[in-house]
């Protein structure tokens, strides 16, 4: 019995000793990452100069490169080295504290948004003239991951323009003023950019999450809404300089709380389109006197990626368990057909084209190496085209004849497929780069020439004649993901992504 006790009371202390270890190991962490990371990637980890580093923004890099980032730094980045200044042991314990949540939860609220928020032009502030001379609507934006840059292409020479600096990892596609003249820019850790390609200067900017999803602009170029993972929120904005109008919390009538998928504008609704990823509901949001309406739809299940029909009548959505799709009619709310598509279907990517008199809609699948294609009158799967490999983008243009889907994933990475869109037949696979991935391709104003990614440090944009699907030319760049066209993007062309 005395020997039990004692045991016990060993065991306690002991349990006791490694619990302060633990405390005083995770102090000398926290300490450690005040002391060398803090002043970049703020004291709370919400981001700075350099990004946030939380487990949501994290979820993307595995545990690790991030430690060889801390140790070997970022090249062409602020990010220094500190295998020098800091023993492996304690570039481990920092790679794993920034994956750990933080005590109390991260928060975003209006006074932060605000404090975000610089106008650094006006509007109404710079010429109203392009300071280059290039074909407005035929520009390109050319998205650099590699080194966080953004490069302006004229569409007609194929030329590069002017590179400028973007905010950290930009993600979806940059969304354009009815005009073409301003770009909004979203990124991951919640940046908003508003920039003036008529004068290469970035004219506005807010920081609208910690976590953001994507960026919409309203069809009548008035308003900004922003989706986000990190709070449950959605952010209204004016989008004249980016003041902040309303912040949204994403909860059902019970007070649950969801990340948002995304949220898109629908033109002829004049309205903002948002499915939730936590809670089986699509929002129509509206402006109304400058203050947001929400109208509810319970959906049948959690939506993840979606997309359209031409007329925004319905709404098709992949389910979150990425095992089948949904029609939802957008006037009533209701699930009007069920999408046997088994294999998470990228539908942010998806596009339409006419088909032997009748719409078709084709979207590349995250999961299985194929292509759907899919009647938009009576939403059944007409044809199953096979792949060399799951893809991500695919892409098109009213006046070609062809639609272009990579394959994004697996040993054939570097492939890309060419569809003839009235046969559903693959007439070319090319392969650009081996060993590299070519992904990504967008079409010029007038469908005849194209730009595909070489999605690699040492990458570059490859520009494509659209008819003969002969390569042009190269123009290198730093890891190009989206192109993104003005006279496309405007006009919501049926085969580029909106
Ligand atoms: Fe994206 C668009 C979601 C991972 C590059 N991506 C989008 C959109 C959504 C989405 C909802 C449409 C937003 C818009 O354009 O307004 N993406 C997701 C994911 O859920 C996923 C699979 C996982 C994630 O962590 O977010 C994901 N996406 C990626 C990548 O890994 C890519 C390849 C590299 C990157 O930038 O992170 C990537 N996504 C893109 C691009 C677009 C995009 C280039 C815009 C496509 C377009 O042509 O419009």
């Amino acid at each position: 019995m005395q020997i039990k006790a004692l045991l016990a009371s060993a065991m306690t202390a002991i349990s006791l000793v490694s619990v302060t270890a633990q405390a005083e190991e995770a102090n000398s962490t926290e300490a450690l990452y005040q002391q060398h990371c803090a002043s970049c990637h703020g004291g709370d980890r919400l981001g700075g100069m350099g990004p946030a580093l939380l487990p949501e923004n994290l979820s993307r890099l595995r545990k690790d490169e991030a430690h060889k980032v801390i140790r070997e730094g970022r090249p062409a980045t602020q990010m220094p080295d500190f295998g020098n200044t800091l023993s492996d042991k304690e570039v481990s314990a920092l790679a794993e504290f920034i994956y750990q949540s933080p005590d109390t939860a991260p928060t975003w609220k209006r006074a932060d948004i605000k404090q975000s928020h610089r106008v650094p032009h006006p509007l109404g502030s710079l010429p109203d003239k392009p300071v280059f001379e290039a074909d407005p609507m035929n520009l390109f934006l050319v998205v650099e991951l590699g080194d966080h840059h953004v490069t302006l292409l004229d569409g007609d020479r194929m030329e590069p323009i002017h590179r400028f600096p973007s905010r950290y990892a930009l993600h979806g596609g940059p969304k354009y003023s009815p005009d073409g003249r301003y770009v909004y820019f979203g990124s991951r850790d919640g940046w908003i950019t508003k920039y003036d390609i008529y004068n290469l200067k970035a004219v506005a900017e807010v920081r609208a999450g910690i976590n953001m999803r994507n960026i919409a602009v309203s069809a009548d170029g008035k308003h900004v809404l922003a989706a986000n993972y990190l709070p449950h929120t959605l952010v209204l904005f004016d989008a004249d300089n980016l003041e902040l109008m309303e912040i949204i919390p994403v909860e059902n009538d019970s007070g649950e709380s969801s990340r948002v998928s995304a949220v898109y504008a629908a033109p002829p609704r004049n309205s903002f389109i948002a499915a939730l990823k936590d809670i089986p509901e699509a929002w129509e949001v509206t402006v109304e006197n400058g203050e947001a309406q929400v109208r509810r739809m319970e959906t049948d299940t959690w939506l993840d990626d979606f997309f359209f029909d031409p007329g925004y009548e319905h709404l098709i959505g992949a389910a979150r368990d990425g095992k089948h799709g949904l029609v939802i009619d957008l006037d009533t709310g209701k699930t009007v057909s069920e999408l046997p598509l088994p294999g998470m279907p990228h539908l942010g990517s998806g596009i339409t084209w006419e088909y032997q008199g009748r719409r078709v809609m084709a979207t590349p699948h995250f999961r299985i190496n194929a292509v759907s294609i899919i009647d938009m009158d009576n939403w059944e799967v007409i044809k199953t085209l096979e792949t060399e490999g799951p893809g991500f983008f695919m892409r098109s243009h009213e006046n070609s004849p062809y639609a272009w889907v990579d394959v994004f994933f697996g040993p054939n990475k570097d492939k890309v497929h060419v569809i003839d869109k009235q046969t559903l037949q693959i007439v070319k696979t090319l392969q650009p780069a081996p060993g590299k991935v070519a992904a990504h391709a967008e079409f010029d104003r007038y469908g005849e020439k194209l730009l595909l990614s070489v999605w690699d440090k040492e990458g570059a944009v490859i520009v494509y004649d659209a008819d003969t699907l002969k390569e042009l030319k190269r123009i290198p760049m730093n890891k190009p993901s989206g192109k993104y066209n003005v006279w496309n993007k405007t006009h919501y062309e049926e085969g580029t992504s909106h």
